[in-house]
């Protein structure tokens, strides 16, 4: 194995300046543009000077999470008290150790390059740029649920008693801030936990929740704060013109009233507070004018919806079939679950906001083949959702994809998965906010645009972390998740003034 963990590396170039406040790279971007010129397509090289700056030094991070009292919640905040105080725990296959399995920074490398004996050297993806150590975080949040963390733990059911027994004081004293609660967004059968609400007008909710943010910056001498939606899954919110679809229009009805998502309230009280902010659900928080709020402010937003399993099978087998030529036309995802999660998108219009995030995942895959698809067509691809009280955190996901191969031959592929929902999900919250904050440290400057600037308020680059990536007006959806993983750490090897990884091992292939 030759992945040095925690190794710590320095690039030797003339085009890398280090020093104690910044990493500074020259970067040539190669790249082409392609025009259509009386049905010919003409292809030409483009070259762009880029210089990127990534300042070092890492903030104490605050993360405050809408839903800490859910699964998710609980769990993250578990996991990371547990990597911190280097829990183990014995369970009836072994000891069990604190780790942070499933996270691309955290357990996830690259390759630098090859040696002096043309192996490749791997290094943990988190070497690659100065990151924000998890075990450094500062948790807060709001939940509708009173429950303290560690009963939310337990709520959950998600944790090995053996490791909850060992937070249970630790999380004992953390209670989530009272939220907004509007019944009409999440599931009617979320009532009877609703016991914890921030009261008034829409306008003095949002003036609420800017005030717990500044109190949680400040009592915790933090640098930086997060917001991370992690509450259940809303209706989808209609965008009516006059109403949220300008960031003037948001405001004015948050005043006045009218249609306006307890989840969009989180996203402009933390736009104007300066933090970025991320939605793990489906529902589409970051409506425009929520969107164009946060360009003004210069503020990050990501979104939507968690890409944890069965999505990102989907999003890796689609990809394989159809880039191997294989003409996919079905696709029926079917799963079930116990959680709270499922009990909430057991209401239609709650399923509705996930169905449309699980459904359009394949999309670029097939926009990217015309050989094997006419315009407009594309394969029936089924969501379906299931509420089992029994399984609990369980989620069981079983999948069916059938592709044409050559001379009318039919190929079946059936998957069947199992794993606990909320340990897959905390690792990519974790990963969401310490991406996040790295990009808050980087700028960049063009020969042809010296002025510095930052990556675009909708931060794409989050996409292989969301089932539903929100990118910048005009720029393609990417879901694949190998070129998303690809975009990542490309972009950080340019902050680094390295190539992209071409994988061509060109050395190897010669005399
Ligand atoms: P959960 O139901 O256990 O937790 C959600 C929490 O949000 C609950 O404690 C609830 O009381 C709270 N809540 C509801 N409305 C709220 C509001 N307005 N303000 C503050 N708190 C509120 O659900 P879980 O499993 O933690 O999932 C959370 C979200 O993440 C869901 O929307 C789910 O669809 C999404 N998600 C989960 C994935 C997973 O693998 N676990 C993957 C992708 C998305
Ligand atoms: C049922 O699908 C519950 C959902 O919250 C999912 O568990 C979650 O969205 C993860 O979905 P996927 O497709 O990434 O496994």
């Amino acid at each position: 194995m030759d992945a040095a963990a925690g190794a710590e590396f320095v690039v030797e170039s003339p085009d890398v300046v280090y020093s104690p406040e910044a990493i500074e790279a020259q970067y040539e971007y190669r790249t082409t543009r392609v025009s259509r010129e009386g049905g010919v397509l003409k292809v030409h090289p483009t070259s762009t000077r880029f210089t990127f700056r990534t300042a070092r030094q890492v903030p104490r991070l605050g993360v405050m999470l809408v839903g800490w009292g859910g699964n998710n919640g609980s769990t993250l905040t578990a996991a990371v008290l547990a990597n911190r105080l280097r829990l183990s725990w014995p369970t009836r296959t072994g000891l069990k150790e604190a780790n942070y399995y499933g996270s691309l920074t955290q357990a996830g490398t690259v390759s630098l390059g090859l040696d002096a004996e043309g192996q490749e050297v791997h290094v943990p993806f988190r070497a690659l740029l100065p990151m924000v150590a998890p075990d450094d975080l500062v948790f807060d949040g709001w939940d509708i649920s009173s429950l303290n963390l560690a009963q939310a733990m337990r709520r959950a059911q998600v944790l090995d008693w053996g490791l909850q027994e060992q937070l249970w004081p630790h999380m004992e004293a953390m209670r989530p801030r009272p939220s907004v609660y509007i019944p009409e967004f999440i599931a009617a059968n979320q009532g009877a936990r609703a016991d914890n609400l921030i009261p008034g007008t829409r306008a003095q909710q949002l003036e609420q929740i800017r005030k717990d943010i500044r109190d949680f910056w400040s009592s915790n001498g933090l640098d930086k704060v997060i917001v991370l939606w992690t509450a259940n899954t809303e209706r989808f919110c209609d965008v009516v013109p006059g109403c949220n679809d300008t960031a003037e229009n948001l405001l004015r009805t948050i005043e006045v009233g009218g249609e306006v998502s307890p989840s969009t309230l989180f996203a402009v009280a933390s736009i104007l507070e300066g933090c970025a902010f991320l939605n793990g659900s489906p529902q589409n928080t970051l409506v425009p004018g929520a969107l164009e709020l946060a360009w003004q402010h210069h503020v990050f937003v990501g979104g939507d919806d968690f890409k944890t399993g069965q999505t990102k099978v989907k999003s890796v087998l689609v990809d394989f079939l159809i880039g191997s030529g294989l003409k996919t036309m079905s696709i029926v995802s079917y799963n079930h679950l116990g959680n709270n999660d499922g009990q909430n998108l057991s209401a239609p219009s709650q399923f509705r906001s996930k169905e449309v995030s699980k459904s359009n995942v394949v999309d670029d895959m097939v926009l990217s083949n015309p050989v094997l698809y006419a315009p407009g067509e594309e394969p029936d691809h089924c969501v379906v959702i299931k509420y089992v009280p029994y399984v609990g955190d369980s989620k069981r996901a079983l999948d069916e994809y059938t592709s044409e191969l050559m001379l009318g031959g039919t190929n079946t592929l059936v998957l069947h998965n199992t794993c606990e929902d909320s340990l897959l999900a905390a690792p990519i919250m974790l990963d969401l906010v310490l991406l996040t904050e790295l990009c808050q440290r980087v700028s960049f400057q063009t020969d042809a645009d010296p002025e510095p600037q930052g990556f675009h308020s909708v931060l794409a680059l989050l996409s292989f972390l969301f089932k539903a990536p929100l990118v910048p007006p005009g720029s393609p959806v990417v879901n694949a998740l190998f070129r998303q993983r690809s975009c990542i750490e490309n972009i950080f090897r340019a902050c680094l003034g390295l190539p992209p990884q071409n994988h061509m091992l060109l050395e190897h292939k010669m005399e």
